[in-house]
């Protein structure tokens, strides 16, 4: 009995850590505790068990990942197989989203959905990353179109796949530019996209979410510690701000209205900040309003400095060249592209972060904690204008 206690122990962990790899494998150096919030870094959980320590026979029956005869002889019930998770991630041609395609694509427990604005440019991305071609599609998606975004659902749902998880990823950020661009909707572009694009997305597949009968439905929200003021990362101006929303009610057109969310002029590097905010406050919105009732885990995250992604494509040569070693060794907040992928991937899949209404965010040992957001990105008056404005804006009410 103790010898087939401790093989299924063994085999547990065995399974937890090649499941979990991403989680047990990280460097150390990789995460900033300048990442930490500010006014919180007592509360940031630096004693918080990485899951390999924390995973439990009950965890791993969630998943039902484990079949090997140990794990049977000592818990008959893991013995039914969970399904393959079906999970949409946007802007999945690179950065982020590539990453983390692949770290779930690799598990062969999930097949991701790479929605993406440029096919060629995702297929290329999914063969040379090598994500195995049975645990990918390929959908077009271009959020800068509402027209698209519903197209996309339509398309989704002839495929019929059912939707387990919802990762809202894909974003823009124009910090060099000096006017303004537009959605094909005539909203600012970094809004337009990284917001009010990924608004309609998640509000219309939340009624497939609802009708998934997955164990652990998730819908996550990318966000950033720049859009977080209570930061020192949050501090570098343009400071995120939203006001009193006076440009996003006049629709960020630039005509009769400003095409910045507080009505202000035209800022790129603000407007993706301001996005950021609006992304956090969205998922605690979609939290409050049907995490009881859906059971649905709605979250959101700062994976880290990734500072090699595409993301910095439209910034001047000499910040490209700047940047990652500045985060690397001056903030000690950078990340890699694969580390960063795992921590979403955690997001997406981990049994023990099912809390919904959390701000995932990780600490110098690589573990994840529950990070606190600044006044604005958690004030409960604008996360609810910025709901109903959004929903007039995308045409939903
Ligand atoms: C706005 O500027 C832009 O206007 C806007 O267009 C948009 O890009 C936006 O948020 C994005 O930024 C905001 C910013 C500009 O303003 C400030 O931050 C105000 C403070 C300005 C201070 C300038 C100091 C410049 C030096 C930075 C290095 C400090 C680090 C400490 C050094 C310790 C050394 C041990 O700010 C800037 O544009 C500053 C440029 C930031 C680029 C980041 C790269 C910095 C490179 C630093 C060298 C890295 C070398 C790495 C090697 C390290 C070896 C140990
Ligand atoms: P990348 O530029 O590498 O990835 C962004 C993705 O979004 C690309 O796949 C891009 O497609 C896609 N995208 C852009 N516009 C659209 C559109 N209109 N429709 C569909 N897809 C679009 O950046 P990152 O990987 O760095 O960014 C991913 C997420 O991570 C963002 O939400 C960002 O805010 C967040 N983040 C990034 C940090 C970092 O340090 N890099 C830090 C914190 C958060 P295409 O390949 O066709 O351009
Ligand atoms: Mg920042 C203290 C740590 C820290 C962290 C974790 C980041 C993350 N940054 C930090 C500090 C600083 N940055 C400091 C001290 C400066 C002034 C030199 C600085 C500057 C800076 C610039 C100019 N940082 C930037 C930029 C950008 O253009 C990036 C940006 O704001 O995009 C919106 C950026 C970022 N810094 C980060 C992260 C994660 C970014 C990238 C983007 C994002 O939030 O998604």
């Amino acid at each position: 009995m103790a010898t087939s206690l401790l093989s299924s122990a063994l085999s547990i962990h065995k399974e937890g850590s090649l499941y979990w790899q991403g989680k047990s494998n990280v460097s150390l150096k990789d995460t900033s505790f300048l990442g930490v919030s500010l006014s919180d870094h007592r509360k940031s959980d630096f004693s918080k068990p990485i899951l390999k320590t924390k995973i439990s026979v009950g965890a791993i029956k969630s998943q039902a990942v484990a079949t090997t005869p140990a794990i049977n002889r000592a818990a008959p019930v893991v013995k039914k197989t969970l399904r393959k998770g079906c999970v949409v991630v946007t802007g999945a041609s690179s950065g982020l989203g590539l990453a983390s395609a692949k770290a779930l694509a690799d598990t062969g427990k999930w097949h991701v959905i790479m929605a993406c604005r440029d096919f060629l440019k995702a297929e290329r991305a999914a063969k040379s990353a090598g994500i195995p071609k049975e645990n990918y599609t390929i959908m077009h998606l271009d959020l800068s179109s509402l027209d698209s975004v519903r197209q996309f659902v339509d398309n989704f749902r002839r495929s019929g796949r059912a939707l387990d998880v919802l990762v809202c990823n894909a974003a823009v950020y124009l910090p060099t530019a000096r006017e303004p661009t537009f959605t094909a909707d005539g909203f600012e572009l970094s809004v337009g996209t990284n917001h009010l694009g990924h608004f309609l997305l998640s509000r219309l597949l939340l009624e497939d979410l609802k009708q998934s009968d997955y164990p652990s439905k998730r819908l996550i929200i990318v966000g950033s510690i720049t859009g977080n003021t209570n930061t020192l990362a949050g501090t570098v101006p343009p400071k995120a701000n939203l006001g009193d929303m006076r440009g996003l009610q006049g629709g960020l057109n630039g005509l009769n209205s400003s095409p910045m969310i507080d009505g202000g002029n035209f800022d790129g590097a603000k407007a993706y900040k301001d996005s950021k905010v609006c992304n956090m406050l969205t998922m605690q919105e979609f939290h409050r309003r049907y995490h009881e009732d859906t059971e649905i885990t709605f979250a959101s995250l700062y994976p880290g400095c990734i500072a090699t992604t595409g993301l910095f494509r439209e910034h001047i040569p000499l910040f490209r060249l700047l940047f990652p070693p500045f985060q690397k060794y001056v903030t000690k907040g950078f990340v890699s592209e694969e580390e960063s992928g795992k921590r979403l991937a955690q997001v997406v899949s981990d049994p023990s972060l099912t809390k919904s209404g959390v701000y995932w965010s990780w600490n110098k040992d690589a573990a994840s904690f529950e990070n606190q957001l600044s006044q604005e990105a958690s004030d409960v008056e604008k996360a609810r204008k910025v709901w109903e404005v959004s929903e007039k804006l995308v045409g939903l009410a």
